[in-house]
């Protein structure tokens, strides 16, 4: 009843329209989505840029899902398209909405709507149904509701496919040819064996990644930051963080994960890799922790596409072979170091290469650290879409990109046919050992015998290099060459040690996915105890 009185409100709108805008039956075979954003941006009241809160949609049966976020994603995108209203920022609705204690069910009361929309100032909320229908297809409902009366202006109808649904269940491992994309009646997929949580574990909090370049990602690491202090300082999580877990959206299913640092503060950071993320999706994952029996599992092997923490001691074989040796290289204190590679003037270069096969779009970061044995400083040099040859005396890479950072203590030293200077980073692009092309960024001078984090990226058509997340120098590349990754480090004049460490590859969106905490309590998101 309720479904038809909302048509008939549609068709009464579009009857009463009086121009030549197209009938329901064409908007509803173009995009079911803007045609939402259209009769919602349309209604009657209000002025032109009002400002409107976009709710995530709940589907009737009250069942656990996040369709209803991907459907309020989708929208409130097509409504921003629409450009005649104003639209809250999601992370901003999420976090009044978690102070103000609202559940995100898509059905709110008139005193919340109301209260809602005091504090985050808008004019009106949307807010939405869902049911699924037999075919597996979404039908939604959509209203928009004046925040001042909670009174609904105007209301719209669509049905959906459930395109989206390959994020919510299992993992494809690999091509696409072997995995059943077709779209199931519900993603809320009970697995059977191996499927450790909740089990022993008793906290969990919930956080939301979006998808933002607009493309499939499939096995693509997302950066988790969550709260390990407060978890701790509480008795929750160990105190090692060596209980911490990842979960897909199912809840139950584990999801690998690197645990890159920050155990014992408030931005603990983790890398955890999702299988797939659809294209546009908004999906969940889960952190969960409280299980004082659990080993730690964090795995960068299992994250990254190429990873080494040089922890072991030993140079891994299986992980780089070394084309060109001039000095020593040994994996000390955790770490691999770059000792003894010049005299003098004279500098030597030795070229770790990674036994893996890198294509791009990737990413590539480590951490780097120069003690201060020096007089000048080290010279550390990634190369990337190199052919795998090294020529001349010093092991030069024969053709490829190669990206250089100078850390030093020293301006205006000139020891090759380059220019290096302290806090310079430097890309090349070298044909036959020869510099063809060369970009140069300027940044103060480093502070010898501090850890940084040093990030190059390569695009396929532009290689940038950061320090410290700050972006410092980026340049266009035609050169395709081979799709090996190599290492090295040279001191001037001698007595330096370079160190790398935490030394990982992975892909690399036009845009990264979102991640945020999503819950009721917006400092570490939601915390549930469970009872068994
Ligand atoms: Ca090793
Ligand atoms: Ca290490």
């Amino acid at each position: 009843m309720k479904r038809l009185t909302l048509i008939a409100v549609l068709l009464l709108a579009a009857g009463c329209s009086g121009n030549v805008k197209k009938s329901p039956a064409d908007a509803l075979r173009r995009d079911p989505y803007e045609f939402l954003a259209e009769r919602l941006s349309a209604s009657r009241d209000g002025a032109p840029g009002r400002k409107v809160a976009v709710l995530p949609f709940a589907y009737t049966d009250r069942r656990e899902s996040d369709d209803g976020v991907v459907i309020s994603e989708r929208l409130l995108t097509r409504i921003i398209q629409e450009g005649r209203l104003e639209v809250v920022e999601r992370s901003l609705l999420a976090k009044v909405m978690g102070e103000l204690k609202l559940q995100n069910s898509g059905v709110m009361d008139a005193a919340s709507i109301k209260s809602l929309g005091r504090v985050l100032g808008v004019d009106a909320v949307v807010t939405g149904t869902l049911t699924r229908q037999g075919d597996g297809s979404v039908e939604i409902n959509a209203r928009m509701i004046k925040a001042e009366t909670a009174v609904v202006l105007t209301a719209a109808a669509a049905t959906v496919p459930a395109d989206w649904e390959a994020s919510a269940t299992q993992p494809a491992p690999l091509p696409a040819a072997a995995a059943p994309v077709q779209a199931q009646p519900a993603p809320q997929v009970v697995l059977p064996a191996a499927q450790p949580f909740p089990g022993a574990w008793r906290y969990r909090e919930n956080f939301r990644v979006a998808e933002k370049s607009g493309a499939q990602l499939t096995d693509y690491p997302v950066l988790v930051k969550f709260d390990s202090a407060a978890a701790i300082r509480l008795g929750r999580m160990k105190s090692d963080c060596s209980d911490v877990r990842f979960a897909n959206s199912d809840e139950r299913s584990a999801l690998s994960f690197w645990l890159e640092g920050g155990c014992g503060t408030p931005s603990a950071r983790a890398w955890v890799k999702l299988p797939l993320l659809a294209r546009g999706a908004v999906k969940n994952i889960y952190l969960y922790y409280g299980n004082p029996s659990a080993a730690s599992a964090s795995s960068g092997d299992d994250t990254f596409l190429f990873f080494d923490d040089f922890n072991d001691g030993d140079v891994d074989q299986d992980r780089w072979s070394s084309p060109a040796h001039g000095c020593r290289v040994a994996e000390t204190g955790g770490r691999i170091e770059f000792t003894g590679c010049s005299s003098g003037n004279a500098t030597t270069k030795t070229i770790m290469s990674a036994s893996r096969r890198l294509t791009p779009p990737y990413m590539v970061e480590f951490d780097g650290l120069s003690d201060d044995g020096g007089s000048n400083g080290m010279r550390r040099d990634v190369t990337l879409r190199w052919d795998g040859t090294a020529v001349g005396g010093y092991g030069v890479p024969g053709n490829s990109m190669e990206v250089s950072f100078y850390d030093g203590t020293r301006h205006n030293y000139e020891p090759r046919s380059g220019i290096s200077q302290a806090g310079r980073v430097e890309i090349k692009s070298i044909s036959n050992g020869e510099i063809r092309a060369s970009v140069f960024s300027q940044e103060a001078p480093l502070t010898p015998g501090v850890w940084r984090h040093y990030r190059i990226s390569d695009d396929g058509a532009n290689i940038s290099a950061y320090w410290d997340d700050r972006l410092l120098a980026s340049t266009a590349s035609a050169w395709s060459g081979g799709s090996s990754l190599g290492i090295s480090a040279r001191e001037y004049p001698n007595g330096v040690r370079a160190y790398y460490d935490n030394l990982r590859v992975r892909p690399l969106a036009a845009a990264e996915p979102d991640v945020y905490p999503y819950g009721q309590s917006y400092a570490g998101g939601t915390k549930r105890v469970y009872t068994r």
